[in-house]
């Protein structure tokens, strides 16, 4: 498994280096808008400190990380008007991970609607 590559795109957000949509942020943690939305309002939440996956961040990150998933998710829901939230959180690119820093995708979802591709 490759290691933390400090030029991920999620990296350059928390340095300043590529601009971004914040929504929140903490100590510990960082959201701002997905732009490849799946659903109007589709938001990550990041841990500030480098981890590639799940499994790399500190105890201390995830839990500070999941935290602002459940602040960060009733926010949206109340803010889209949605039916239902769905949280995905993927890992390695046999995991579907793209983006090389553990993220969280909070998607505000409408009864009978489908997520775009
Ligand atoms: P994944 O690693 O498969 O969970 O997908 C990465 C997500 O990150 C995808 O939904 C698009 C989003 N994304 C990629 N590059 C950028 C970027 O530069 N800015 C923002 N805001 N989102 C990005």
């Amino acid at each position: 498994m490759a290691g933390y590559d400090p030029d991920n795109v999620f990296a350059k957000i928390l340095r300043g280096d590529l601009p971004c949509h914040r929504v929140y942020q903490d100590e510990r943690t960082l959201a701002f808008m997905d732009i490849m939305p799946r659903a109007d309002g589709h938001v990550l939440v990041i841990p500030k400190e480098p981890a590639r996956t799940i499994l790399d961040v500190s105890p201390e990150g995830l839990a500070a990380t999941i935290a602002s998933v459940q602040r960060v998710a009733r926010a949206v829901k109340a803010a889209m008007g949605a039916d239902g939230l769905t949280i995905q959180q993927f890992n390695e690119s046999a995991g579907g991970q793209v983006v090389f820093h553990l993220h969280f995708h909070i998607i505000p979802r409408m009864e009978g609607v489908a997520m775009r591709p």
